[in-house]
């Protein structure tokens, strides 16, 4: 290092990021007794919902489910205001819960972390930052989120673009006013689904380019029911132990029947006592939806019926409505008004699935076809570079100098989304290979915190210097983890899930499908085997004495 670099601090560990999980995993690491450090590249906490500041960005899992459920005292002392929270009020409720527990004297914010390398000889990770910092962790905690690295497509003649441009997940922090003004919404991923209601109230005229159409059910938000509240706030630590033992970390009756065993009378009935109660619940009105395709298609049909039911004109009706793969194999969108939203004068709709978006130009954007549109703004609803995004612009580097960024080459590899083999005590919150997206993320995010937390007490308590995933046990979990999703239709949509919306990135499921329950059982099971298919060693280096 140069002189006039700032000197290396040490640490226990080291957390990358402060959002949900960031800050959880500080809290239980600071109570263990550990010294920790976040890092974070925003101003202040909040991860996806202070960067996500879209007009109408709001959560799809239920307040009531969507928060912290570790202390049994917050979901008392909070008072959501709506059954499906805001994005601005949950980032209220990020902030109260990182003043609560005095949190972030610990975050060095505006500050992204470059690089993070294991020293072999110490057993420790060097990390460094874009200040300049440096600090040596003996544990190195990836809390970057799922849906963190935004991502513009690489449209040709962007730079030249004359008018106001905006990606959803960078959302200017002033907000942005649309009135009287011509804007182009590219994609219609739940981003687009959620902002194009609200972006067409305000603008003079809305076109939204459409490459594939989505599934997307109504969240019919209101006030919270306040009966189910109070009987869900007797134990609130029961009914998260219910979410974390359950499918998707959300507590559900499951369902029980085949669509295909039902008549069709009782398939409507079904989908429509669904289809009422707003949001995900329609996912599970039956078992086989997810597995087989003649049910699904029942699903899929009853909700292209609802948006025939909705927007007036045929033509748009159609192309709104999705065909192409299988009901809920993209993530199923929520929305408020979406599809009514093509009813009004100043929207259109274009088709871009055969006549792309060829350049950006000085005024607006051209389609292959050669069809011209000017806009006063445009607005990339275009997504994420998902589940790796964030850790790949990390130079990270493991045993041997191993880059982690070729080791997932073809695709992320690790054991039970905690860790990657070649990478000793580097543990991923909600990392590829974990429920992580396809699950209520505070559900997910919590159970890798507390898991991360017990073995790092551990470590300690058994005086062992590093763990680290076995190349076996990683290899046995990615098969288990294809093996799984191919059970599945997901793998029948060119989704996210599958990296399908970044060109070149290889085609592998990255969640983990097998249910949050099943996988948190599993998770420990391998801890309570004293961290079977990790290998542990005792042996501090003597460097690091
Ligand atoms: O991103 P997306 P998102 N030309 O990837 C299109 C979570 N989330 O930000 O489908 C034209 O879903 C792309 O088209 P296609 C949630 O998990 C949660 O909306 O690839 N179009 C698609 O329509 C969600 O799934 C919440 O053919 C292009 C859109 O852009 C995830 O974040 C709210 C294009 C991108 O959709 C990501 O959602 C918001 C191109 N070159 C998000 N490139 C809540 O909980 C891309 N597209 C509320």
């Amino acid at each position: 290092m140069s002189e006039a670099a700032a000197p290396v601090r040490t640490l226990d560990a080291l957390i990358v990021g402060a959002g949900f999980a960031g800050l959880y995993q500080l809290l239980r690491l600071r109570r263990a007794g550990f010294t920790a450090q976040v890092i974070e590249a925003g101003d202040n906490v909040g991860g996806t919902w202070y960067w996500n500041r879209y007009p109408g960005a709001r959560c799809d899992i239920e307040s009531l489910e969507y928060q912290y459920g570790f202390d049994e005292a917050l979901p008392h002392e909070w008072q959501w205001s709506e059954r499906y929270a805001t994005q601005p009020e949950i980032l209220r409720y990020i902030n109260w819960v990182a003043d609560r527990f005095d949190l972030r004297k610990d975050v060095r914010f505006e500050t992204r972390v470059t690089s993070a390398h294991f020293n072999e000889a110490t057993n420790r990770w060097l990390v460094t930052t874009d200040r300049g910092d440096a600090y040596s962790a003996k544990f190195c905690v990836m809390a970057t989120g799922c849906l963190s690295a935004a991502r513009v497509p690489d449209f040709k003649g962007l730079d030249s673009y004359k008018g106001e441009w905006y990606h959803t997940g960078e959302w200017p922090h002033e907000g942005v006013d649309f009135t009287g003004k011509t804007v182009g919404v590219i994609g219609t991923g739940s981003s687009a689904i959620q902002s194009i209601p609200l972006i067409a109230a305000q603008a003079k005229h809305l076109t939204v380019f459409q490459r594939t159409a989505n599934f997307s059910v109504p969240a019919h938000n209101g006030p919270i029911d306040e009966e189910y509240k109070a009987k869900i706030l007797q134990d609130y630590t029961a009914f998260r132990r219910a979410a974390r033992a359950s499918q998707g970390g959300v507590v559900r009756a499951p369902a029980e029947k085949s669509a295909l065993e039902a008549t069709p009378e009782e398939r409507q009935r079904e989908f429509e006592i669904r289809w009422e109660i707003g949001g995900f619940a329609i996912g599970g009105a039956f078992i086989d939806l997810a597995i087989n395709e003649e049910a699904n298609a029942t699903a899929a049909e009853f909700v292209r019926s609802k948006i025939r039911q909705t927007v007036k004109d045929p033509a748009t009706a159609e192309l709104l409505c999705p065909r192409d793969y299988p009901f809920a194999t993209k993530r199923l969108c929520v929305d408020t008004g979406y599809f009514e939203t093509f009813n009004r004068d100043n929207v259109s709709l274009v088709d871009v699935k055969n006549n792309p978006v060829a350049e950006i130009t000085t005024t607006g954007l051209k389609l292959q076809d050669g069809t011209a549109y000017d806009f006063d703004a445009i607005v990339f609803a275009t997504g994420f570079d998902a589940m790796t995004g964030a850790l790949s612009k990390i130079d990270i580097q493991g045993r041997g100098g191993l880059k982690l960024n070729e080791k997932w080459e073809h695709g992320p590899r690790t054991y039970l989304g905690l860790q990657a083999a070649g990478f000793p005590n580097l543990f991923t919150i909600t990392g590829p290979g974990s429920p992580s997206v396809l699950s209520n993320m505070i559900v997910s995010i919590e159970q890798h915190v507390d898991w991360i937390t017990d073995c790092l007490e551990y470590l300690r308590d058994h005086e062992t210097a590093t763990i680290e995933a076995t190349t076996r046990a990683e290899d046995e979990w990615v098969d288990h983890v294809n093996t799984v999703a191919s059970f599945t239709l997901y793998p029948k949509a060119n989704s996210w899930y599958l990296g399908a919306n970044v060109p070149g990135k290889p085609r592998v499921f990255m969640p983990y499908i097998g249910g949050v329950g099943n996988y948190a059982q599993k998770c420990d099971q391998v801890a309570k085997d004293g961290y079977e298919g990790f290998a542990l060693d005792a042996k501090e280096p003597v460097s690091a004495r």
